[in-house]
């Protein structure tokens, strides 16, 4: 089998996606996400430019050296541009190959260690009873782990809140917004939520919290010992993780676990995070993280430290990157939870696929391959249009992480 023809397509139902498809001569296609959330158009001419030149002609079984070719060969290895384009491949390669086998993507990674994946939501609101309403509401769609953002008293904004009646979309068309942030009052106000959420819903729900990255690391410490009494499921990106030692002051102040990794690109970027224990899961998601070629290999080496995986699985990956996720979750034994915020109307028509939630829990389906297509028509009706993630400021200007 050959790879005969590699294509970008950008479409934008309702946000940006990327997609690489590969085609090959026996008319078998595959299918990959390299969607990165406000600087799409890099990825894609990283594809159209760079890589797809050098795949031509390739066999498409041979994902682990078409790996090694695009991570080591392009001599400037790593990061999320690189990562991205290398993971749609990836993607698309390992879609290939379960089609040409009949067999779902899950089968080549091991096979099923279980029938459904245990899937979080997002619930917010801009203050707490507003986030109590959306809890609920989840509770009631089935969710036995939901993750709980609201508004934070003083602030005009911050992250991870909806505009009222509206769905959660952070990244903007037009150039970036601008958020406030003050830490002191969110320190104060988190452990407030999470005493409301447990007093009204009990213990029974899994509660998941995301800092998105915000504070220091003895900042992170007191959060995480103040939501002790709350036993989160997981306290996400505490601290942002260039310094992986930050994470050792963390875990010597509390045992509320804690979830990273949702911007890495590299097994690298955890490298001490794991090894040293410093953390309970990882967030790579198969397209920023390099495919599932890599993501096996971080996956596996989380397993020796009780590392367990948690794949990203907001909006900006698209269904390619959920059906991806999905596979990869039901086939490894250390699988932790996935993220799910449910794709819009327009962008599931656009990317029809098997995958499904019932109860609380997500099946991949028996489709071969990755169970996802892309509708090329359709597609073309919603042209990219530039959007970007917002940018944070403190009160007093200082720019700090979103
Ligand atoms: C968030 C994401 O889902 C999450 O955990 O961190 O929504 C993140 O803000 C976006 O993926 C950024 O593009
Ligand atoms: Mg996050």
């Amino acid at each position: 089998m050959k790879i005969t023809r590699a294509s970008v397509n950008i479409t934008s139902p309702g946000r940006n996606f990327v997609t690489l498809k590969i085609e090959t001569g026996e008319g078998i296609y595959g299918l990959g996400d390299s969607t990165l959330n406000g600087r799409e158009l890099a990825v894609a001419s990283y594809l159209s430019d760079h890589v797809i030149p050098c795949i031509i002609g390739r066999d498409p079984f041979e994902t682990e050296d078409i790996w090694q070719y695009l991570y080591r060969g392009a001599y400037w290895r790593r990061g999320p541009v690189t990562m991205a384009a290398i993971g749609a491949v990836d993607l698309a390669l390992w879609d290939i190959k379960g089609k040409a086998l009949n067999t779902p993507v899950y089968n080549l990674l091991g096979g099923k260690c279980r029938e459904g994946v245990l899937a979080y939501a997002h619930a917010n609101g801009k203050d707490i009873d507003h986030a109590l309403e959306d809890v609920a509401r989840h509770r009631e769609m089935g969710y036995k782990a939901i993750r709980v953002q609201s508004g934070i008293p003083g602030l005009a904004t911050t992250y991870g809140i909806a505009r009222s009646g509206e769905k959660y979309e952070p990244a903007e068309r037009g150039l970036p917004s601008e958020c406030e942030w003050a830490t002191e009052p969110y320190l104060r106000h988190v452990p407030k939520l999470f005493a409301r959420v447990r007093q009204v819903f009990g213990e029974e729900l899994h509660l998941l919290h995301d800092c998105h990255h915000r504070l220091t690391p003895i900042e992170a410490g007191r959060l995480g010992k103040e939501l002790e009494p709350f036993h989160l499921f997981w306290l996400e990106d505490p601290a942002p993780a260039e310094l992986q030692q930050g994470f050792k002051v963390i875990r010597e102040h509390t045992t509320t676990p804690i979830a990273v990794g949702e911007v890495f690109n590299s097994i690298w970027d955890a490298h001490d995070l794991i090894r040293n224990q410093w953390i309970d899961y990882i967030r790579m998601t198969p397209s920023h993280a390099g495919g599932l070629t890599q993501l096996k290999k971080v996956a596996d080496f989380g397993a020796l430290y009780h590392v367990r995986t948690g794949c990203h699985g907001a909006t900006d990956m698209s269904p390619v990157c959920m059906a991806a996720a999905l596979h990869f979750d039901t086939a490894i034994h250390n699988f932790g939870i996935q993220e799910r915020v449910p794709h819009s109307e327009e962008t599931d028509a656009v990317f029809p696929h098997h995958y499904t939630f019932k109860d609380g829990l997500m099946l991949a389906g028996e489709a071969p391959g990755l169970g996802v297509d892309l509708d090329e028509a359709l597609a073309a009706k919603y042209p990219y249009q530039r959007a970007y993630l917002p940018i944070n400021r403190k009160l007093d200007g200082t720019l700090t992480d979103w």
